[in-house]
């Protein structure tokens, strides 16, 4: 499952890995079990009523037609669905990161109130450790689903809400727009990466430094395109060039599994073709096309893009 493009299997609410969608599965799976059993047994009893030909009782009626049905509803489903709800709520000890959903990227800040790391367009989670993931929209309203690990939650633009995940199992998952939210609303993924507890750690204390500096001299000339081409009103390359917030923070852009939130394979190749073409790629994105790069300039600037890891 290292390839952004395997989606089977890796965003799949039939695969849980994670508490939320663990319990939407049982959940689920007990549903249809029960209401399996009642049609069978609903069937058993036309079939009895139909030989027996005797006129209904009305104990029969009040029984089976309103105290099981209501108690089955009421009581089993709301209080089940109640249980769940209460499950997102927020954990006091879970750390805190702020997803902020853009047509069609997502911006991601880990420890807002504290270390305050930005990244983008993949989601780094702790294995068994409880994550509350506040979600804002920058623009019109989007959704959050990553069906493994669990259930989704609209992104409002002048709301926060709040989702309470735990990854249960290390990984690599997908994750899904959910809201028609324009254009390219389809190319809105991006790939969450489920780390050990010791690796997440060790994960975000590294990213919270700038970036990477170039170690040879095309990655030096790659920096200066960068900063020529204006990429920077932007892009934030953290130690390099900082306030650029119109598009995803590109500090560790290489060490993605996937570009352009989920769609394509993270590597020189693919960001050159997004560099140039990136509005081909991906229809309304808020980028424009730099077409009029030169072969050197474009191979500099996507070398790199790509050594930032
Ligand atoms: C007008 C603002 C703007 C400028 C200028 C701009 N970009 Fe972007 N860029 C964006 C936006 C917005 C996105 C997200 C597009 C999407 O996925 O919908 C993006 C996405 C990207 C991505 C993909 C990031 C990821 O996580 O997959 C790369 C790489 C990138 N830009 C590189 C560049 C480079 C290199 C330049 C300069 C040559 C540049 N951009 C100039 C706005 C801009
Ligand atoms: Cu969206």
């Amino acid at each position: 499952m290292d390839s952004a493009l395997d989606i089977f299997g890796s965003q799949s609410w039939l695969r849980p890995a994670g508490i939320g969608a663990a319990s939407a599965y049982d959940l689920t799976l007990a549903m249809t079990a029960g209401f399996g059993v009642v049609f069978v047994l609903m069937m058993a009893l036309i079939a009895l009523a139909w030989r027996a030909r005797a006129a209904p009782r009305t104990w029969w009626i009040w029984t089976g037609g309103i105290i099981v049905p209501m108690t089955a509803i009421l009581l089993v489903l709301t209080g089940s669905t109640l249980a769940l709800v209460a499950m997102t709520r927020a954990d006091e000890n879970a750390l805190v990161v702020d997803v902020t959903a853009h047509q069609y990227w997502w911006d991601i800040v880990y420890d807002p109130d504290g270390m305050a790391v930005r990244d983008a367009n993949e989601l780094v989670l702790p294995e068994g450790r409880p994550v509350t993931l506040r979600l804002h929209a920058a623009d019109v309203i989007h959704s959050f689903w990553v069906p493994s690990i669990s259930g989704k939650m609209d992104m409002i633009p002048g709301r926060v809400n709040t989702l309470t995940v735990t990854a249960t199992e290390a990984g690599r998952f997908r994750g899904q727009c959910a809201e028609f939210c324009g254009l390219s609303h389809p190319r809105m993924a991006f790939e969450v990466l489920v780390l050990e507890p010791a690796a997440f750690d060790d994960w975000l204390t590294d990213s919270a430094g700038p970036a990477r500096d170039p170690a040879r001299t095309d990655l030096v000339a790659g920096r200066d395109v960068f900063a020529q081409q204006g990429c920077a009103a932007c892009h934030e390359i953290r130690g390099v060039a900082e306030g650029g917030r119109l598009g995803p923070d590109l500090t560790r852009v290489g060490a993605r599994g996937s570009l352009g939130a989920g769609m394509w394979r993270m590597n020189q190749g693919t960001l050159a073709g997004w560099i140039a073409s990136v509005r081909d790629m991906k229809p309304g994105a808020q980028m424009p096309n730099f077409n009029h790069l030169s072969g050197p300039d474009l191979r500099a600037v996507s070398a790199y893009l790509a050594s930032l890891k």
